[in-house]
């Protein structure tokens, strides 16, 4: 590529979104060059900023024209690198698309931006009266769009499903600048190929989410929230299933000692109970009014439980989920993890649980592999820490392992570049064959995030 070309987008991107939105300049770049895990960075040619979906049309248009590649990012908190370049792309960034329209109480639904943060959704539908039924860790950065990009889960996907489960309708920019718009968010609308489901979970290679129409659900002030003690993953399923019976139950997620350890250490918290355990269950319940004496009869009538702690104030629910929520910066904090995020049927939880350590034994010795996640769907995060260069033949002998126990090899982070190379572990040659048609289809030039989601 020669100068003169470069300098020739690069005008004509600053023509679009003004100048100071065109950032080239290295230190300017580098936040968006690496993600928050540091295990994923590439050099983008540099960082577009468009402020409308109009601008990101002709930012798409531009490159199109260029044939330049673009990689998307909302808030760069993926954890498969598919929002951080490779090298040489332009990096379309989407935090100035920050709007949000008022809340449709009839519809229980609202329209708003892609950049607009998952905390600030939930804020806006909770000053209406209503909610947002996905919910995670990184709700302060993480963005409507790249959530919907990588159908997101999280920590309620057992009352409500995930991200495309909310996504009523959407608007997006196909890879020639043209506009796709559907954000009419009809609860019924059998008239034809159903887009916006297509664009939910295709990480940005097919187009780029500009807006997104979203259910809400009820506002439910009362929770209560168990931290349990059991002997093993035996017991968090056993416990599960008793679980299952409460139909305010909105979240179930597994830790493990070694998980609980980290966390202890990182925030500082007290052990939860007098001795340890084999494993740990959160429950949470939420209702219109408080759930706690459903939650302690499930606990007394269950034989799982080894011990529990319940709390339905404010500051009690903060202390026990953080024994959950800090695992990914308590593991962050003692080294940089391989991160894999998969899923096996229930069927099959416990003999993976038992199987890995040995599994990633056998090709990294010194390595530990840290397991939490959500339980119900069988949506384990394995990290890794220690993998030292052995970080490859970890993931490998992982994703066969979830393969061999008829897993999924990403369950709610994404393909992304990470796994790619991987993906035939999970779809046949004839699905994987089905998804490059709709690709060419759609971007035939291959500009949109290139190297993502699909195998080279
Ligand atoms: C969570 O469930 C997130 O906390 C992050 O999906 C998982 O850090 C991870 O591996
Ligand atoms: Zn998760």
């Amino acid at each position: 590529m020669t100068e003169p070309f470069v300098t020739e987008l690069e005008d004509a991107l600053r023509a679009v979104v003004g100048a100071t939105h065109v950032l080239v300049d290295g230190d300017l770049r580098a936040p968006y060059e690496t993600d928050w895990t540091r295990r994923f960075t590439g050099r983008a040619r540099c960082v577009v900023r468009p402020g409308d979906t109009g601008e990101v049309a002709a930012v798409v248009r531009a490159c199109a024209a260029a044939g330049a590649p673009i990689v998307v990012q909302g808030g760069n908190t993926g954890l498969v690198g598919a929002g951080v370049p490779a090298g040489g792309e332009v990096l379309v960034s989407l935090a100035r698309l920050d709007r949000v329209e008022p809340v449709d109480a009839v519809e229980a639904q609202v329209t708003v931006d892609a950049g607009v943060t998952l905390e600030r959704l939930q804020g806006h539908a909770r000053a209406a009266g209503l909610d947002f039924g996905v919910d995670l860790a990184a709700r302060s950065a993480a963005t409507v769009g790249g959530m919907v990009a990588t159908n997101a889960g999280g920590i309620r996907v057992l009352r409500y499903g995930s991200m495309r489960a909310q996504v009523a309708g959407l608007e997006a920019v196909l890879a020639d600048g043209t506009v796709l718009a559907r954000l009419g968010g009809l609860a019924k609308d059998n008239t034809g190929y159903d887009l916006t489901q297509l664009l939910a979970g295709s990480e940005g290679t097919l187009a780029v989410v500009t807006r997104v129409r979203l259910r809400l659900v009820p506002l439910l002030p009362a929770r209560a929230v168990a931290l349990v003690a059991v002997a093993g993953t035996d017991g968090a399923l056993d416990l599960l299933a008793a679980a299952r019976e409460l139909p305010a139950l909105s979240a179930a997620e597994v830790f493990y000692p070694d998980g609980l350890d980290l966390v202890r250490s990182y925030a500082r918290l007290p052990a939860p109970f007098g001795e340890p355990a084999g494993a740990y269950v959160v429950l949470e319940c939420a209702a219109r009014t408080d759930p706690t004496d459903g939650v302690l009869e499930i606990l007394a009538g269950c034989d799982a439980v080894v011990d529990a702690t319940v709390a339905s104030d404010r500051a009690g629910l903060d202390r026990l989920w953080s024994y959950r929520e800090a695992h990914t910066e308590a593991i962050g904090a003692a080294g940089v993890p391989t991160k894999l995020d998969v899923c096996v049927p229930l069927g099959e939880l416990s003999a993976f649980v038992a199987e890995l350590p040995g599994a990633v034994a056998a090709v990294a010795p010194a390595a530990r592999a840290i397991v939490f996640g959500h339980l119900n769907e069988g949506n384990l995060h394995v990290n890794v820490l220690d993998a030292g260069e052995r970080a490859e033949e970890v993931t490998d002998a992982v994703l066969r392992l979830v393969a061999a126990h008829r897993g999924s090899i990403s369950s709610e982070h994404g393909v992304g570049r990470a796994k790619a190379p991987w993906l035939p572990l999970s779809r046949t040659p004839q699905e994987i064959e089905a998804m490059r048609r709709i690709k060419a289809a759609l971007d035939p030039a291959g500009l949109l995030n290139p190297g993502v989601l699909l195998p080279a």
